[in-house]
């Protein structure tokens, strides 16, 4: 029922807020035993960068301390640290890879 007015009520809000999933930053830490080429492989395995892209996010890792390799949702970011941690693992190297909510 309109009340009689013709008036069947006021959109208050116009633009209804979309809803999207949450990201996680995937991020390599630097330390001081794994081999530069070594995360430059793990780079371009795991994360589908060129070569030229890997070498220049493990230099950022290794003079800051750590970067921001990709973004991803919650599944594909843990699938990315696990198999990172796993392979570092298998060659004996201290690598660290790690995932944050954006
Ligand atoms: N700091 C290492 C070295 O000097 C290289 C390195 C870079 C290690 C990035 C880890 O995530 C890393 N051999």
């Amino acid at each position: 029922d309109d009340g009689g007015d013709g008036d069947l009520g006021v959109v208050l809000e116009t633009r209804s807020k979309t809803q999207r999933p949450p990201l996680y930053k995937v991020m390599l830490l630097n330390d001081d035993y794994t081999p530069m080429e070594f995360v430059v492989h793990v780079l371009e395995r795991f994360f589908g960068l060129t070569h030229a892209q890997s070498f220049e996010i493990m230099l950022t890792v290794h003079k800051r301390g750590l970067a921001v390799v990709g973004v991803f949702s919650f599944e594909v970011a843990e699938t990315k640290v696990g198999q990172v941690m796993d392979f570092a693992r298998r060659h004996q190297h201290p690598l660290q890879c790690t995932m944050e909510k954006e």
